[in-house]
């Protein structure tokens, strides 16, 4: 386990840090728009007062906060893996670089002390093929974490990843939104158990789930922005036709969530991908004002 310098200052000294998962800039975004998308976090991040820390497994080694050549080998994706939770520890004593999903991700703030996490979307239950769910949800359960997302990405079977969330006994807030976003859309006719519309009420209901010692994440869901949103039938209209695809292409595993998310990029013209782009810089930003919130709290 490695931290770089600014991360682990930043933690001895109380000062506030958001994570960041590296797969979905080495299988999540196509090069070189993952370079942009990487740039636009760590920079909203930053310009909030917070610290950027990216996770990754680095030639063995488990990371919180790539150096900027490490992460331009992630960027150019060529031989890295996907490392969910179950993939850390075989990466780690193999020596080999592996970009982390949430999951994986989670691990890491999990051992490095990491209570603040970005991402775009998480993985959840899938519609096919026949049993899939995202190994996202269970580390959400176990992992104490605020984690800002735009719900789960609408490939995936909505309602169920909320059930499953439920049962699973991982916090909600909606932010600024009373139901479940899908991603690349707001609405989704599925209502959040609960809604805040100001950072200070999640750092308070944080508090509270730390205070009854309640082991999972708080996971807070925004709507992409409203400028760069879809509309919901176009983005459904294109995820039966990638579904379709992955289907007869006989996609499974690890590779369905990558292999879904391009084909969607196809199918919208590229318009998914600007989505993209723009809620995951949306997100880094409200989680590092809410890590900013927190970290004052500490100090008084
Ligand atoms: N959301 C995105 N892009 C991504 C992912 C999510 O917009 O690349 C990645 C995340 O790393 C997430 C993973 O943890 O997909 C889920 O994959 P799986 O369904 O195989 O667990
Ligand atoms: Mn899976």
């Amino acid at each position: 386990m490695r931290l770089a310098p600014a991360v682990e200052a930043a933690l001895r000294d109380g000062d506030p840090v958001v994570a960041l998962e590296s797969s979905v800039f080495a299988q999540g975004l196509p090069v070189p728009r993952n370079a942009e998308a990487a740039t636009r976090m760590q920079e909203a991040i930053a310009g909030e007062g917070a610290v950027p820390a990216v996770t990754a497994v680095v030639g063995g080694c488990s990371v919180a906060g790539l150096a900027p050549g490490e992460l331009a080998r992630f960027l150019a994706a060529e031989g890295i893996g996907k490392a969910s939770a179950r993939d850390l520890a075989v990466a780690m004593a193999t020596g080999r670089d592996a970009a982390t999903t949430v999951a994986g991700s989670l691990t890491i703030c999990r051992a490095a002390g990491l209570s603040v996490f970005a991402t775009g979307g998480i993985g959840g239950v899938h519609r096919e093929p026949a049993f899939d769910e995202s190994a996202d949800l269970l580390e959400l359960a176990r992992t104490a974490a605020i984690v800002v997302c735009a719900g789960a990405k609408s490939v995936l079977d909505l309602p169920a990843t909320v059930e499953r969330l439920e049962t699973l006994g991982v916090t909600v807030i909606g932010f600024r939104t009373s139901e479940f976003p899908g991603f690349h859309f707001a609405e989704t006719g599925i209502p959040v158990p609960s809604r805040m519309d100001d950072v200070e009420g999640i750092v308070d209901a944080w508090t509270a789930q730390r205070a009854v010692g309640h082991p999972s994440a708080l996971l807070v869901v925004q709507p992409p922005p409203p400028d760069v949103a879809l509309p919901r039938h176009e983005v459904e209209e294109a995820i039966r036709e990638a579904l379709a695809g992955a289907r007869s292409a006989g996609v499974r595993g690890a590779a369905v969530t990558p292999w879904l998310l391009s084909a969607l990029g196809r199918a919208t013209g590229g318009r998914s991908l600007e989505t993209n782009l723009s809620l995951l810089e949306a997100n880094a930003r409200l989680a590092a004002r809410i890590a900013v919130h927190l970290a004052r709290g500490d100090d008084s």
